[in-house]
C-alpha cells in the first residue's frame, strides 16, 4: 500500500474531513473488490481494496494481516489507472477528491517533481533542497515559448506565458505568489525574475544592464528585510511587488520596487531561536578593518542581538554575505561613500541598543547607567555623527511647549528605555526606505512603456500564539488578495458563463467581501475606530477593545474571546485568528519624536541628514507636535488599495506555494498541513470550478485565427464566424465545448489538444515549404 509521511492526530485529520466541501465525486459503487482511500487516523489516508460491504458500513483490506471497517461516507474510490508518476495537472485527476489531490502531490513530490498545474494555477512544493538542473540556463532555453502544459510544469512556464501575453497581445500581466511562511515564496519569485530578466534581457549586454539590477536588489533588499524566524531561516519581513517594465521590442526597460509594512519591532526586540535583521550579523562578520572602524564584536555583546541565542545560521557565511552584500550595493548604484554610511548606521544602532539607564537624582529622571553606557552613547553618536550631548538628551529628555515657557521633562527609565527603541526603529526603517528609493532611481522608470509585468511577493497568512498589529496587517493583505483569486477565478468566471448564456452548474464559493469590510469600512471599520482610539489622548487598549467589541457584537467575522478581555478574534477565510490588542495603539502611530528628528537633522553626515528631512514649517509651528498622527494602518490600506488597483489592470496568474513539513527537510510530506494549505489558498475550489467549468474561453474570430487551419474546408465555406466554429467543434469531436454568444468555451485539456495538432499540421506545412524551395534550387 501506498502510504503517505507525517503522522497526525485523529481529530486533525477529521477536521479536515468535515470541512471539506466534495468535489465532483460521481456516485461511488462500493462494490467488493474495488480500491478505495480509506481514512486513517495515523497517516491521513491509507488505500486498499473493499473486500465486504454490509449497509454503510465497508470492510477494507489495508494490508496482508490488516482490515478495517469504515463507514461509506469515509471511503473515497481510487483511481488505478493514474500513471505512476501521478498527472501534470490535477484536472486531469479521473477522481477529484482529498485523497486524490494529496496523493497525487505526494507521488509526484517523491520523483522531485515540485510543480503541479491545478488548471491554470501553478502549485509549487518546497523541495528543501537544490534539485540539479531544475533552473539552469538550459531550462530557461526550453521553455522559451513552450505552450503552457507541453513541458513539465514549472515556473519558467508561468512565467513565458505571462511575458508572451504582454509581448503579443500587449496586456499588462502579474504573478502572484502566495503561501505561508517558508513555503518558498520569495525564491519562486526570484526564479520568475531570473527568467523574465532572461527573455528580456540584453545578449551580451555590456555594464550594469536594467535586468542585472532588478536581480541585484533581491540580495541588498534580503539583507536589510530578511531575518530568521521560527519558520524560515530567511524570512522576508517586508512584502515586496516588483513591476518590470518592458520596451517595444519585449526589453526590459525600467522596474518599480514596492515594499510593503517592514516589521520595525524586530530591530529592538528579538526571541529565541530568532535573528534580528540578516545586515547586523554581517556587519559584525566583516574585516578586521571594519570591526575597528565601527567598534563592533561578537554579536553576543550586543542587546539587539543576545536577546537570543542564535547567532549563525545553518550553510550561511556571515562574512561572505556581506561581501557579496557590498558586490550587490555597487550593482544598484550604492556608491562607496554611501555604502560607509549605511552600515555605519547598522553599527550606531548596535551602538544604541547597548546604552542603559538608572534612576536619576530627580524623581522621574533616569542618567546613563554605568560607564559602559556611556561608551556605546558616545560611539553611537560619532557613528551618527551628531552630538553626544544632544543625544543624551534626545533619549533622556522632552520638551513641552506651553504658552508661558519651554520646559525640559525627563523621563523615568522605563521611558528612556522606550525613546531609546523608538529612535533606532525610526532610524532603521528610515535606511530600509532609503535603500527602496534608492535601487528604484539607478534602475530607472521606462516612461514609454506599455506594458508590464508585475510579480508579488507578500507575507502568507499568519497565526500565531500572539498575534499583533503585524499580524492583523499581514491578514488583512492576504484578505484583499484572497478576493482578488475569488473575483478572478470565480466571479469573473460565472459572470462569464452568465453574461455568454451558456449552461453550466452552478458553484458556491465563500466571499470574503464581509471580513474586509470588518476590518477596512470607513467609518466603522476596525482600522478606522483604531485611528479614532490613536488620536483620543485618553484612549487605552482596553477602552479600544470595549469599542470593538459593542460595535460589533453581532458581526458573524468578530468574535469577543470568553476568557479574554482585550483580546478580539477576526474569523478569517483560512481560519480565525485571536488578536492582542495591547499594542495596537502604539503600533499604529507613525510619528517620529521631536527630539529625535531634530537630533538626526542636524546629523553633520549628510547621509543621516538626509534619512531625516526637515518638517514642513506648519508642522513645527504648531505647539504639539507629538500629536500630529499618522496612521500606519490607514497608510497601509491605501497602499493595499493602490495594489490591487494595478492588479486589477493586469492579467493575473497564480502560483500557490506549499510548505510540506515544519522541519526544513527534503522528502517528508505532511498530508494535514498541506491540505490546510491548499484549502486556504482557495486551490481546492479552483480544482472544482475547472473541472465543472470551462478553463478555455475563446472569441469566436480569435478560435478561427488560431484553429482554422486544421479545417481549411469550413474556412472557405464563408460562414458566419460562430456557425464556422460550430462546424469546426463538430469535426473535430470536442465533446462538451459549448458555443456562447460570442465566444467557444473549452473543455480541460481541449485546448493543449488542439495545440498539439496545430503544431503538428504547422510543422508539416513548414516541411513542405522547405521540400518546394529545395526542388525550385
Ligand atoms: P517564503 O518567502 O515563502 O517565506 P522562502 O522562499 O524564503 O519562503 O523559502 C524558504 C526556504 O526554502 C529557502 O531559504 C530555501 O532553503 C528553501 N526553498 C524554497 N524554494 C526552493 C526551491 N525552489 N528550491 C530549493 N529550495 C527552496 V516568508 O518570506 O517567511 O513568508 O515571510
Ligand atoms: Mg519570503
Amino acid at each position: 500500500a501506498v502510504r503517505f509521511t507525517g503522522i497526525f492526530p485523529a481529530s486533525v485529520v477529521s477536521g479536515i474531513t468535515a470541512e471539506f466541501k466534495f468535489l465532483g465525486l460521481e456516485h461511488f459503487d462500493e462494490k467488493e473488490g474495488s480500491h478505495v482511500w480509506v481514512e486513517d487516523p495515523d497517516i491521513a489516508w491509507i488505500d486498499g481494496q473493499v473486500i465486504n460491504v454490509k449497509g454503510d458500513e465497508v470492510e477494507v483490506q489495508i494490508s496482508d494481516e490488516k482490515t478495517v471497517v469504515a463507514n461509506i461516507s469515509k471511503v473515497y474510490p481510487k483511481d488505478e489507472d493514474t500513471p505512476d508518476g501521478g498527472v501534470d495537472d490535477m484536472t486531469k485527476l479521473s477522481y477529484l477528491h482529498e485523497p486524490g489531490v494529496l496523493h497525487n502531490l505526494a507521488r509526484r513530490y517523491q520523483l522531485n517533481k515540485i510543480y503541479t498545474y491545478s488548471g491554470g494555477i501553478l502549485i509549487a512544493i518546497n523541495p528543501f533542497q537544490r534539485l540539479p538542473d531544475l533552473y539552469d540556463a538550459h531550462m530557461m532555453e526550453q521553455y522559451k515559448g513552450a505552450p503552457l502544459g507541453k513541458l513539465n510544469p514549472h515556473v519558467f512556464a508561468i512565467a513565458d506565458v505571462a511575458f508572451r501575453a504582454m509581448r503579443y497581445e500587449g496586456k499588462s500581466n502579474s504573478i502572484l505568489v502566495s503561501g505561508e511562511s517558508g513555503a518558498g515564496k520569495t525564491e519562486t519569485t526570484k526564479m520568475l525574475m531570473q527568467y523574465l530578466a532572461y527573455l528580456g534581457g540584453r545578449n551580451g549586454a555590456e555594464g550594469r544592464t536594467v535586468e542585472q539590477q532588478v536581480l541585484e536588489s533581491n540580495p541588498v533588499l534580503e539583507a536589510f528585510g530578511n531575518a530568521k524566524t521560527v519558520r524560515n531561516n530567511n524570512s522576508s519581513r517586508f512584502g515586496k511587488f516588483v513591476e518590470l517594465q518592458f520596451d517595444k521590442h519585449g526589453r526590459i526597460s525600467g522596474a518599480a520596487i514596492r515594499t510593503y509594512l517592514l516589521e520595525r519591532s524586530r530591530v529592538c526586540q528579538i526571541s529565541d531561536p530568532e535573528r534580528n535583521y540578516h545586515c547586523f550579523y554581517l556587519l559584525c562578520a566583516a574585516p578586521q578593518e571594519e570591526i575597528e572602524k565601527y567598534k563592533l564584536g561578537h554579536p553576543n555583546t550586543f542587546h539587539y542581538l543576545n536577546q537570543s541565542n542564535c547567532y549563525e545560521l545553518v550553510g550561511v557565511s556571515d562574512a561572505h554575505d556581506y561581501l557579496a552584500t557590498r558586490k550587490a550595493m555597487d550593482v544598484v548604484g550604492i556608491s562607496q561613500n554611501e555604502q560607509d554610511a549605511i552600515f555605519r548606521v547598522v553599527a550606531a544602532i548596535l551602538h544604541l541598543g547597548n546604552v542603559t539607564f538608572t534612576k536619576g537624582e530627580d524623581i522621574d529622571s533616569s542618567v546613563l547607567e554605568n560607564d559602559v553606557s556611556k561608551f556605546h552613547l558616545q560611539t553611537a553618536a560619532e557613528l551618527l555623527m551628531c552630538d553626544p550631548n544632544a543625544l543624551e538628551d534626545a533619549l533622556l529628555r522632552r520638551v513641552m511647549v506651553t504658552p508661558e515657557e519651554v520646559i525640559k521633562r525627563s523621563l523615568d527609565p522605563d521611558g528612556a528605555l522606550v525613546s531609546r527603541d523608538g529612535l533606532a526603529k525610526t532610524i532603521y526603517s528610515r535606511l530600509f526606505d532609503w535603500l527602496v528609493d534608492k535601487i528604484n532611481f539607478t534602475i530607472g522608470q521606462d516612461p514609454n512603456s506599455k506594458s508590464l509585468i508585475g510579480v508579488l511577493d507578500i507575507y502568507g497568512f499568519e497565526s500565531f500564539k500572539t498575534n499583533s498589529f503585524e499580524q492583523f496587517c499581514i491578514n488583512f493583505t492576504n484578505e484583499k488578495l484572497q478576493q482578488h483569486f475569488n473575483q478572478h477565478v470565480f466571479k469573473t468566471e460565472q459572470e462569464e458563463y452568465i453574461k455568454e448564456e451558456i449552461d453550466w452548474s452552478y458553484i458556491e464559493f465563500v466571499d470574503n467581501q464581509d471580513v474586509l469590510d470588518l476590518i477596512e469600512k470607513k467609518p466603522g471599520g476596525i482600522i478606522a475606530l483604531l485611528d479614532e482610539a490613536c488620536m483620543f489622548p485618553k484612549s487605552t487598549h482596553e477602552t479600544f477593545s470595549e469599542k470593538l467589541y459593542q460595535t460589533f457584537k453581532n458581526h458573524k467575522r468578530f468574535i469577543k474571546p470568553k476568557l479574554a478581555r482585550t483580546d478580539f478574534t477576526i474569523s478569517h477565510y483560512a481560519g480565525e485568528v485571536q488578536y492582542q490588542s495591547d499594542q495596537f495603539l502604539d503600533k499604529n502611530k507613525d510619528y517620529v519624536v521631536a527630539e529625535h528628528q531634530d537630533l538626526l537633522t542636524a546629523s553633520q553626515c549628510p547621509f543621516v541628514a538626509a534619512l531625516f528631512p526637515p518638517l514642513p514649517e506648519e508642522t513645527t509651528k504648531s505647539s504639539n507636535k507629538s500629536s500630529k498622527f499618522s496612521s500606519i494602518g490607514s497608510r497601509f490600506k491605501q497602499q493595499l488599495q493602490q495594489l490591487m488597483e494595478t492588479l486589477n489592470s493586469t492579467e493575473p496568474h497564480y502560483i500557490r506555494c506549499v510548505k510540506p513539513n515544519n522541519h526544513f527537510q527534503p522528502t517528508i510530506f505532511e498530508n494535514a498541513s498541506i491540505m490546510q494549505q491548499l484549502r486556504c489558498g482557495g486551490v481546492l475550489e479552483a480544482i472544482r470550478i475547472s473541472c465543472s467549468g470551462y478553463p478555455t474561453h475563446k472569441t469566436f474570430s480569435e478560435f478561427l485565427h488560431r484553429f482554422g487551419l486544421l479545417a481549411p474546408e469550413i474556412l472557405e465555406e464563408n460562414n458566419d464566424e460562430m456557425v464556422a466554429c460550430k462546424k469546426i467543434v463538430d469535426k473535430l469531436g470536442l465533446a462538451g465545448a459549448q458555443i456562447g454568444k460570442t465566444k467557444l468555451f473549452l473543455r480541460s485539456g481541449q485546448m493543449a489538444d488542439l495545440d498539439s495538432q496545430r503544431a503538428v499540421k504547422l510543422s508539416g506545412a513548414a516541411k513542405t515549404i522547405q521540400a518546394k524551395f529545395r526542388s525550385h534550387n
